[in-house]
Parts: C-alpha cells; sequence; structure tokens
C-alpha cells in the first residue's frame, strides 16, 4: 500500500485531497494543527487514515511530527504540501507585520522544512513524488497580493529547484498553481471571517471546487514514472488576465 502525506488536511483541498487517495487505495497521513477536524475526518475515511498533529510553521511541531512517521516505519510516497494560507488583503504599506511573518512561516519556511525532512529517505528509496501546492499569484501580481503572491513564487521557483538538485534520481516534484477556487476556508481566513466579503468575493462566479483539485493531484500521482509534470496552472473559466494598470495624471 501505497503511503501519502497531505498537510494542511483538515479543510479544503487538503481534506478533499486525502477523500481522493484513501478511494484510490492510498493510506493517507493527513497533518494540520485542527485536530478535531482531522479526527472527525478520520472517522469518514476509515483506519487507512492517520491524523497528525502539525504546525508547519512551529518547527518542534514539525519535528515532532516528523518524528512519529519515522517511529512507525512510514515511508512516504507522495508528499503533498498544501498547508498555507493568505492573511489579509491591504495594500503592502498597510499591512501587518505579523500576518507577513506568518505567511512566510507557513508558506516558505513550513513548505521547505517538511521536503528537507522527507526528501532524504525518499532518495535513498529512489522513488517518490512531491506535488507543492502554488498559486497563480505566484506569477501573476495583484493589489495586495504582495507577501501571499511572493511566499507562491517561492513555491513555484523551490520546485524548479528542486528538481534541478533531484537530476539523476527517479524522485518527481510538481507545482499546482490553482486560480480562483471556491469552497474552502482560504478566504474565510484571508478576509479574517467577514463573511460579506467572502460571499462578495464568490458571488455569481463559477469558481474551481477543491475536488478540481484533488483530481489533478491523482493525475499527477498516476502518470508513469519515466515522466515528471513541472506544473500546472488552472483558473476557473471565469478567471483571466486584465490589462496592465496606467495610472494618468500621476
Ligand atoms: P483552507 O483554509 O481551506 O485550508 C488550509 C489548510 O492549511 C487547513 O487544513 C489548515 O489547517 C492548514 N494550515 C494552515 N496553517 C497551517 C500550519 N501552520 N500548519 C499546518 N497546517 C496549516 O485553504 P485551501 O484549501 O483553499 O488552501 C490550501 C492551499 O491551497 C494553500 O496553500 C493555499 O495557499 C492554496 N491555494 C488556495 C487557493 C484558493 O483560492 N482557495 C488558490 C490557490 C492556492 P489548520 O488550520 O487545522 O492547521
Ligand atoms: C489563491 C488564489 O487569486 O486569490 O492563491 O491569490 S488568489
Amino acid at each position: 500500500m501505497k503511503t501519502a502525506f497531505v498537510t494542511g488536511a483538515s479543510a479544503g483541498f487538503g481534506k478533499a485531497i486525502c477523500r481522493q487517495l484513501i478511494a484510490e487505495g492510498y493510506r493517507v497521513i493527513g497533518g494540520a494543527r485542527r485536530m478535531d477536524k482531522l479526527m472527525q475526518l478520520g472517522q469518514e475515511l476509515g483506519e487507512h487514515f492517520i491524523p497528525l498533529a502539525l504546525d508547519v510553521s512551529d518547527k518542534a511541531s514539525l519535528d515532532k511530527a516528523i518524528g512519529q512517521i519515522n517511529q512507525a516505519s512510514l515511508s512516504i510516497d507522495v508528499l503533498v504540501n498544501n498547508a498555507g494560507l493568505a492573511l489579509g488583503i491591504e495594500r503592502a504599506q498597510q499591512c501587518d507585520p505579523q500576518n507577513w511573518e506568518r505567511m512566510i512561516a507557513t508558506n516558505i519556511t513550513g513548505l521547505a522544512l517538511i521536503t528537507q525532512r522527507i526528501l532524504p529517505r525518499m532518495v535513498e528509496a529512489n522513488s517518490g513524488l512531491i506535488i507543492n501546492i502554488g498559486s497563480i499569484a505566484g506569477t501573476y501580481p495583484y493589489p495586495g497580493g504582495n507577501v501571499y503572491g511572493a511566499s507562491k513564487a517561492f513555491v513555484k521557483q523551490f520546485s524548479l529547484n528542486l528538481r534541478a538538485d533531484l537530476a539523476g534520481t527517479r524522485v518527481r516534484v510538481s507545482n499546482i498553481e490553482p486560480g480562483l477556487c471556491s469552497g474552502t476556508d482560504f478566504s474565510v481566513v484571508r478576509l479574517n471571517g467577514n463573511m460579506e466579503a467572502v460571499e462578495a468575493l464568490y458571488k455569481d462566479v463559477e469558481a474551481i471546487r477543491p475536488e478540481d483539485i484533488a483530481n489533478t493531484v491523482s493525475w499527477i500521482a498516476r502518470q508513469p514514472e519515466h515522466l515528471n509534470i513541472n506544473s500546472i496552472e488552472i483558473m476557473p473559466v471565469a478567471q483571466s488576465s486584465a490589462a496592465l494598470n496606467v495610472v494618468r495624471n500621476l
């Protein structure tokens, strides 16, 4: 039985990815801070789902979680680095620096350190797949994207650099870069629980669904071993690029 480790499994994409991989016969370790949510998911998914208390932004928690995985002699075939968050939509000059620190600690440091802990065993086994969850925000700038977008640009370049370091091994790395997605807690967290603003964001838009991202993860994992999917950028049909901004009479 193959083992997947999904970070951020208590909600949104992570939860949908766990459901999909369990349905496909994987053993899934689901990590997140909210154990109650993970236990609930465990009741639904059964004995092949292993809930794991994990705060990727806290080194002690991360060390403990990796220690538990190693102690159980579970070797990870697929790592899905999904845990992440955006905090705020203010312009850079108005942002709360604590929000920036939390995004960096979670989306950059946490993702990098989890990868660093899991990678040596994959290289030793000469097998494994790392799927990072980036974002279109790592490619397309927008007002209020500042540190969140930059953290996802890190994920994009980190994924490519891992491929460079893993040359000569069979370990694979992919970056999924989704656009606007509804049905997760992402915007509730970003907009600090302002449900009116959340509803306005998704009003009359057919956005990506968490199941679409779970299907994409599953598709990547089913590719033959001689193929590496470097990156996949996904937007809802309702989303597209806008023209560059020009300010007149500046
Ligand atoms: P959700 O808020 O629904 O889920 C985020 C998950 O990350 C939760 O399970 C949360 O669990 C976990 N998480 C957050 N911080 C930590 C932490 N410090 N340690 C461990 N787990 C953590 O958001 P989404 O499912 O939408 O987002 C998942 C990923 O997809 C993120 O990386 C996000 O940036 C990215 N993304 C989202 C898009 C969207 O529009 N929704 C579009 C593009 C990318 P808990 O709080 O229990 O720890
Ligand atoms: C989330 C997508 O467009 O809200 O990563 O930044 S977006």
